[in-house]
């Protein structure tokens, strides 16, 4: 939905949020940003800019996945031969899926795709596109916070659950964050259903950093909109030419971070409160970790998750494991 066209009220709770968030954030010391809030408008075109570039290869990765293993996927997710609802935590345009779902109607298995979503425009413009290239495809949108969903989902049908969360978005996590948000996840299942998640693996560093640190600079400019948007939304005054993108990969934990460094030393007003950077100090915006096989299976173990199988593309550089519950 356009945000011009969300209900007043939402918009002036998402704005005090935000505003509360940002302010936290920026008075902590180190000063820390929540990479969810890159995804404004503009945010959400340079993220499709981020997965069409030479070196962001995570989305073609987890293609390959979807595109020529959907066999190996679904072997798996039908190894019961009961009827399930395939739930999608953050579906967005569904690229991937449909792969998955194309295949799972051909083989004539009996399931409801369940999609959930934040927004309820993203999930019209789904559920249209679905119905004409899939018309035999029985759909419920789900919109709202994950969980939430995931208790909707519950009281709608008693059937097996098979929930995919894919892309790498559990990578954005901090690894506590991680645990116990597969332990929720956990917890909203019943024995027998199975999460599909996705991660991105631990490679050689320089293909990695690559990624996060692009030539043409996208990136960087996916970073700094966000300090645009704080100045649009909250009334702030940063000079984004005093800032510049900064990104960092620890091969050993696999923590593939990006900071903005304050270029020098300054003042910001961000809504009348004034944040003070010195030079060359960091403000920590995102993490991207990327896992090995033994980080995967220990974070199934210690969420209650036994692994059912995995599948990895061609590359070797990415794979949807799939654990039960
Ligand atoms: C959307 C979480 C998969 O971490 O790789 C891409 C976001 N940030 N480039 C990632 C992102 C910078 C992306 N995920």
């Amino acid at each position: 939905m356009p945000e011009s066209k969300l209900p007043k009220e939402q918009i002036l709770n998402d704005t005090k949020q935000f505003r509360a968030d940002v302010l936290k954030g920026f008075n902590n010391n180190p000063k820390t940003s929540q990479s969810k809030y890159f995804y404004d408008v503009i945010g959400d075109g340079l993220f499709q800019q981020i997965m069409a570039m030479p070196e962001y290869y995570l989305t073609r990765s987890e293609m390959d996945i979807f595109k020529n293993r959907t066999q190996d996927l679904a072997n798996i997710l039908m190894a019961d031969g009961t009827a399930f609802d395939l739930i999608e935590l953050g579906a967005g345009d569904a690229t991937k899926s449909l792969f998955l779902l194309k295949h799972l109607l051909n083989r004539q298995a009996n399931f409801t795709y369940m999609p959930i979503d934040i927004s309820g425009h993203i999930l019209d413009v789904l559920d249209d596109k679905l119905s004409v290239e899939m018309p035999e495809l029985n759909i419920v949108c789900l919109e709202g916070d994950y969980f939430d969903m995931l208790k909707r989902a519950a009281n709608l049908s008693s059937r097996r659950k098979v929930v995919m969360f894919l892309g790498g978005n559990v990578g954005n996590m901090e690894a506590a964050e991680a645990v116990s948000f597969c332990r929720e996840l956990r917890m909203n299942l019943s024995p027998g259903d199975i999460a599909l998640i996705g991660f991105d693996l631990k490679k050689n560093p320089q293909t990695i950093l690559d990624a996060y640190n692009d030539k043409a600079g996208i990136t960087a400019a996916f970073n700094l909109n966000l300090l645009t948007r704080i100045n649009r939304e909250l009334g702030a005054d940063f000079n984004v030419s005093n800032f510049s993108h900064y990104q960092n990969y620890d091969p050993l934990t696999g923590a593939c971070r990006s900071y903005i460094i304050s270029l020098k030393e300054q003042d910001v007003s961000i809504d009348g409160t004034i944040i003070h950077f010195d030079k060359d100090e960091a403000v920590y915006m995102e993490v991207s970790q990327k896992f090995s096989q033994d980080d995967i299976e220990q974070l199934a173990a210690t969420s209650g998750f036994a692994i059912a199988g995995s599948v990895t593309d061609s590359k070797g550089w990415f794979t949807d494991s799939l654990w039960v519950a």
